[in-house]
């Protein structure tokens, strides 16, 4: 009976040797010490052990009962402590190691062009506004002058959301809806995207533009020049030669285009300027009399000019960039050179 006892602690150590997760573990104290354990039936037949060997055998299952709970709670605690340390190795991290760079951005070159002309029209007192892209028919055709059998309001030329709504095709309207609100003097500038459904290597269906507007009493065409020169030998450098040519605009009489001598051949003729010499930069002209009447100026007092150009088209020339969809890609190795 005794010698049951021994065997009974010799088997269960070597299972708890064994045993080296949790649930095994408890396994083996389920197994002896549990409720229909083995050792706990030991103690309950000591009614058939002889009485000489009763309290000898009373005290060696106590004795091994202990021994068991000692070393299964060591197990526990030894488990316990092994899987934190795993945890802890697994997760470590040397924080002496330099961190992961992540590449800075640029600020993209339109948008450095349309900070670069805001700067200079702000010397000139014209002050930035922006308006909705999604625009009335009204603010982007009609109170233009643009009539209603013109081909730029064909589905071909504008992105209609309605029939009376359209993607703006120029940020013109912006400068309407200033006009309604304010009274002459106005000087603004009203940069922003601007939609039409072209696509090649010079057009994409979204590009920037910026357009700016000076209203007051007695402005001529002369302020025009003026304004406008001062402003592209600012960008451009002041040994730029210009040249304004007579143009059409149903918003504008008169119009005028504004060339440059070509940046690339000085005027010799290359691919850059289609072997003319110079460069188209922007379109300008004296507000026609139509646009003041739609806002409710009076034509006879105020006289005021306007102009409009495309970022995409300035950086291009600018940067000698020769197709347009490198400005919508965003490779950061391509504007890292800008
Ligand atoms: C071009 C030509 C131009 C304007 C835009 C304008 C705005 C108002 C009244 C009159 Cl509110 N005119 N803007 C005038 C002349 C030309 O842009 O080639 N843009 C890329």
């Amino acid at each position: 009976m005794i010698s049951d006892i021994l065997q009974l602690e010799k088997s269960a150590l070597g299972e708890l040797a064994e045993a080296k997760t949790q649930e095994s573990i408890l396994a083996v104290r389920t197994k002896y010490l549990g409720r229909k354990g083995l050792l706990t039936g030991l103690l309950r037949n000591i009614a058939q052990v002889p009485a000489d060997e009763k309290p000898l055998f009373g005290k060696r299952c106590n004795e091994v009962k202990e021994l068991l709970e000692e070393k299964i709670e060591e197990a526990l605690k030894l488990q316990a402590q092994g899987k934190k340390e795993a945890i802890l190795a697994k997760e470590k991290i040397d924080v002496t190691l330099p961190g992961r760079s992540i590449p800075p951005g640029r600020v993209h070159p339109v948008i450095q062009i349309r900070r670069e002309i805001c700067e200079i029209f702000a010397t000139f007192g014209f002050s930035v506004v922006e308006g909705p892209e999604v625009e009335l028919d009204y603010y982007n055709f009609e109170a233009l002058n643009i009539p209603k059998d013109h081909p730029a309001r064909d589905m071909q030329d504008t992105f209609y959301i309605e029939d009376n709504m359209v993607l703006r095709t120029h940020t013109s309207p912006v400068q309407v809806r200033i006009m309604e609100k304010v009274r002459p003097p106005v000087r603004i500038l009203s940069p922003g995207r601007v939609y039409r459904p072209d696509s090649d290597v010079s057009h994409t269906p979204m590009f920037h533009q910026i357009e700016g507007l000076l209203v007051d009493r007695g402005i001529s065409f002369a302020d025009l020049k003026g304004i406008l020169t001062a402003f592209l030998k600012k960008v451009f450098g002041s040994d730029t030669i210009l040249r304004f040519r007579p143009s059409f605009f149903p918003f504008t009489e008169p119009s005028a285009e504004v060339d440059i001598r070509c940046v690339m051949c000085r005027g010799k003729g290359c691919r850059v300027c289609g072997q003319s010499g110079w460069l188209e930069i922007l379109g300008s002209g004296m507000v026609d009399p139509a646009v003041f009447k739609n806002v409710g100026y009076d034509a006879e007092i105020y006289s005021g000019f306007a102009f409009g150009l495309g970022l995409e088209r300035i950086a291009m020339l600018k940067y000698g960039i020769s197709d347009i969809r490198l400005l919508f890609e965003n490779d950061i190795r391509f504007l890292k050179q800008f």
